[in-house]
């Protein structure tokens, strides 16, 4: 056994785990840096420093948190989403997290993923008439529709939590009162890839760009859970034109780009909301809060299986100009089944870029990816080819 004949803590710091096994009392608990102890714990290889209590103040300037709805069952995933945006982002910033639940959360899961926060974290129970069905939805209606999903094979089609999450999802997460005072959100869904760093503050760049609404992958969607959506959105438009802004991307998500609301079908592609880093008072406006309105008392979240996907993306591709929807092409992420890596060399050089892939590989590429007609929409160069 070594006995250090340093004093001075600091100094006792060169000597590695085992001047650290002197700091530690028989019992566990931890004694003064410099202080001796003659019996042998176990080596933990830690300086022999107490830790100093966390500091979870905000550094990064938003009013901004990210946001997670999730189970307590999702713990281990959520920490591994956690963890990657904290690593890449998150632990220079120092912003809140949000978790969100229907039913209590665990003291088990705020301590572990408090711990894992450096920021603070706050736990909202969301009210239980947001996670129902309404009262104007017809239970033996919905029964027959989940029987008819079910025997189809359509995902999630049976289920009835998955509706009500979308719903939730969709009108009312930006209004829960853990969210009041914010201006920004970043959604995080448990067990994501995060593959780079990101090198500045996303909500920042959101703010002085004029940005509202951002995406990393985009998608169509799958027809028999949104048959009339598109229908019900063109009834909207009709009833009120005033919403729909100038400069919109109806181009990006028509069938027909040269053709108006009214004339074009809708050809599924959407924005994949598992990944959002947008602008809290674009749901919160007259134009998205009449919009969710509108589609709730049609019923389609229940009669059918309308996801806050397309529901997000038709609202942002109508009511909100095309520049103030920001595709984040230095983000490498993953959403099973799906990632992508950022395909130009910079974000390579500078983010350290670790993908599970290679760039080639990105969704991008895939013939299911909106992504080309995200780009030719906005004027922007075709996805590279690489050798
Ligand atoms: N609290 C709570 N969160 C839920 C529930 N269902 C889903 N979520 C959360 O809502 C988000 C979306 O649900 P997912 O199950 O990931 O839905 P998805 O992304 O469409 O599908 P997969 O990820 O492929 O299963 C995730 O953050 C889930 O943790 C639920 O019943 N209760
Ligand atoms: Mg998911």
């Amino acid at each position: 056994m070594i006995h250090s004949k340093n004093t001075n803590p600091n100094e006792a710091l060169e000597v590695g785990f085992r001047a650290s096994d002197h700091a530690r009392k028989s019992n566990g608990a931890y004694s003064a840096p410099g202080s001796v102890s003659h019996v042998k714990p176990a080596p933990v290889g830690r300086p022999p420093k107490p830790k100093p209590a966390k500091d979870t103040r905000q550094i990064g300037k938003e009013k901004a948190t990210l946001v997670m709805l999730v189970r307590n069952s999702e713990l281990k995933d959520a920490l591994g989403s956690m963890k990657q945006i904290e690593d890449r982002f998150n632990r220079h910033y120092q912003y809140p997290w949000t978790f969100l639940n229907d039913e209590p959360f665990t003291e088990g899961f705020k301590n572990h993923t408090t711990r894992m926060a450096s920021g603070t974290t706050e736990y909202g129970l969301i009210p239980k008439e947001q996670w129902s069905m309404p009262d104007w939805i017809s239970e033996d209606k919905f029964q027959k529709v989940i029987s008819k999903m079910s025997k189809e094979n359509v995902i999630y089609g049976d289920s009835r939590t998955y509706r009500h999450m979308c719903r939730y999802n969709s009108g009312f997460f930006f209004r829960d009162k853990l969210l009041a005072k914010y201006d920004w959100y970043w959604r995080v869904e448990p067990s994501i890839g995060f593959y780079c760093d990101m090198t500045y503050d996303p909500f920042t760049f959101m703010r002085e760009n004029k940005k509202r609404y951002s995406f990393v992958i985009s998608l169509p969607e799958y027809l028999p859970t949104i048959e009339t959506l598109w229908k019900t959105t063109q009834e909207f438009a009709k009833l009120h034109p005033e919403h729909i802004a100038r400069n919109n991307s109806l181009g990006f998500i028509a069938t027909d780009p040269d053709k108006g609301i009214q004339e074009t079908d809708y050809n599924l592609c959407h924005f994949w909301s598992n990944f959002e880093i947008a602008d809290l008072n674009f749901w919160r406006g007259e134009a998205y809060q009449k919009y969710f309105e509108f589609l709730d008392k049609k019923g389609g979240f229940y009669y059918e299986r309308w996801g806050d996907a397309p529901v997000h993306s038709i609202a942002a591709a109508l009511f909100l100009p095309r520049d103030q929807i920001h595709f984040f092409g230095d983000v490498g992420y993953k959403h099973v089944p799906w990632g992508r890596c950022p395909l130009d060399d910079e974000s390579h050089d500078t983010a350290r870029c670790m993908c599970p892939f290679d760039r080639k590989e990105s969704f991008d590429y895939n013939q299911w990816s909106c992504q080309n007609k995200w780009n030719k929409f906005c004027g922007f160069p075709e996805n590279p080819i690489y050798e």
